[in-house]
């Protein structure tokens, strides 16, 4: 997959992706991610790429031309069509079930804002998506970018080194992930679950999707109304309630 960046500030971007799982993909080729500064494209001595908020008021709004020429730089740099996304907090939330529709396309250009952000009448005609990554304000796009590059990134084929680890994060079935043990088994802060000693793994599976169910139930309610359970789903959770009854809560709800 192939994501072309449009930022102020492409140092950035190429550090956030030369670590760890997606420093890997990169290297592997099987993720191409590609810098362009409207910068680069902007005019006069000061190559301006911002001027004053139209309407008066603090701040500045990135120009048209130069992210304009900047984009139109970014699409012919391949032949794939591309999806251009921009990010900022107006956008519809980044879930993974999206991240998991766009580590399916071939081609993504992300738009990073700076400043007030950027010029409606660019976003209108150049933008088929945004995109927010929370609910919360950054002082500009490229962060919002290296989560989504990060995201979608790791779900390339052969990015992650246990093809399984992706299927069971988090979200992927709509649940939270199960919780996780290492050595030793016998320690001053506990021990781990029997049962993850025991060899059986049906018992186990059986255990990790109770648990998910459970910490989903506990930590996250409103992702359950979105999944649906099988009786086998609503006996383990069931089981879960009975056994959690009289434990302190981890978080109101
Ligand atoms: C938050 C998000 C984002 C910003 C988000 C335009 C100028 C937007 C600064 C930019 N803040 N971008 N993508 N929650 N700030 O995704």
């Amino acid at each position: 997959m192939r994501v072309d960046v449009v930022t102020l500030f492409p140092g950035f971007v190429q550090q956030c992706t030369g670590f760890g799982v997606i420093g890997r993909a990169v290297e592997r080729g099987l993720l191409d991610v590609e810098a362009w500064n409207p910068r680069d494209h902007a005019e006069g001595a000061y190559r301006r790429v911002d001027d004053t908020v139209c309407g008066g008021g603090p701040g500045m709004v990135m120009l048209i031309e130069p992210l304009r020429r900047a984009l139109a730089a970014a699409r012919q740099a391949a032949a794939e069509p591309a999806r251009v996304i921009y990010l900022s907090p107006q956008g519809k939330r980044l879930t993974q079930d999206k991240v998991k529709e766009l580590a399916g396309l071939p081609r993504v250009i992300l738009l990073c804002g700076r400043y007030e952000g950027i010029d409606e009448r660019l976003l209108e005609h150049e933008i088929d998506e945004e995109l927010s990554i929370g609910d919360y304000v950054l002082s500009g796009g490229e962060l919002a970018a290296a989560v989504l590059i990060d995201a979608v990134g790791r779900l390339q084929e052969g990015a992650l080194g246990d093809s399984q680890s992706a299927e069971q994060d988090s979200f992927s079935d709509g649940l939270l992930d199960c919780p996780h043990y290492t050595r030793p088994v016998s320690h001053e802060f506990g021990d781990v679950p029997a049962v993850l000693v025991s060899g059986d793994h049906a018992a186990i599976d059986r255990w990790r999707r109770m648990q998910s169910l459970g910490r989903t139930w506990l930590k996250r309610p409103d992702l359950l109304e979105n999944v649906a359970l099988d009786e086998q789903d609503r006996r383990l959770l069931d089981e879960f309630k009975r056994e959690h009854k009289g434990q302190p809560h981890e978080q109101d709800h």
